[in-house]
């Protein structure tokens, strides 16, 4: 494995639950280091945009009228097979399937409603953050003490 990085963000629905100190607590008990963090309130452009590759699905325009109902959270995340080991903790993507203790079984009611994204692949996580953050919006990791 290598070190990697991965887009993350509390969707509406977990935010609007207070969800989001608990949910990056559980990112950084894991090892995944918060290198870049804001709040923000995606306008329609933005939505439509980060959610192109699903443009001609039947659930997009749902989608977006969703992340764009309320604050989001967005961050960066680096560790050691980030991508993978954030998925493993958020669980599958519809939160009917979801098993407890995983982010979106704790936190997410349904398909669409289900608390946070994170990227799939090195290629993907690569065009989302950079949808997202300036490099110079992102920190180096911390050394260890
Ligand atoms: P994931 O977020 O697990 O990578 P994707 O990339 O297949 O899942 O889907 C992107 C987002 O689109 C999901 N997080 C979910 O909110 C929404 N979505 C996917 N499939 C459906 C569906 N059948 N109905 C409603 N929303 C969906």
């Amino acid at each position: 494995m290598s070190i990697e990085r991965t887009l993350s963000i509390i969707k509406p629905d977990a935010v609007a639950k207070g969800a989001t100190g608990e949910i990056l607590k559980r990112l950084e008990a894991a090892g995944l280091e918060i290198i870049g963090l804001k709040k923000a309130q995606l306008d329609e452009t933005l939505a439509q945009g980060f959610y192109a590759v699903h443009a001609e699905r039947p659930f997009y325009g749902d989608l977006v009228k969703f992340m764009t109902s309320g604050p989001v959270v967005i961050s960066v995340l680096e560790g050691e097979g980030a991508i993978a080991k954030y998925r493993d903790l958020m669980g599958p993507t519809n939160s009917t399937e979801a098993p407890a203790g995983t982010i979106r079984g704790d936190f997410g009611t349904d398909i669409e409603k289900n608390a946070v994204h994170g990227s799939d692949a090195p290629e993907t996580a690569k065009v989302e953050i950079a949808y997202f953050f300036d490099a110079s919006q992102l920190v180096a990791p911390s050394q260890a003490l």
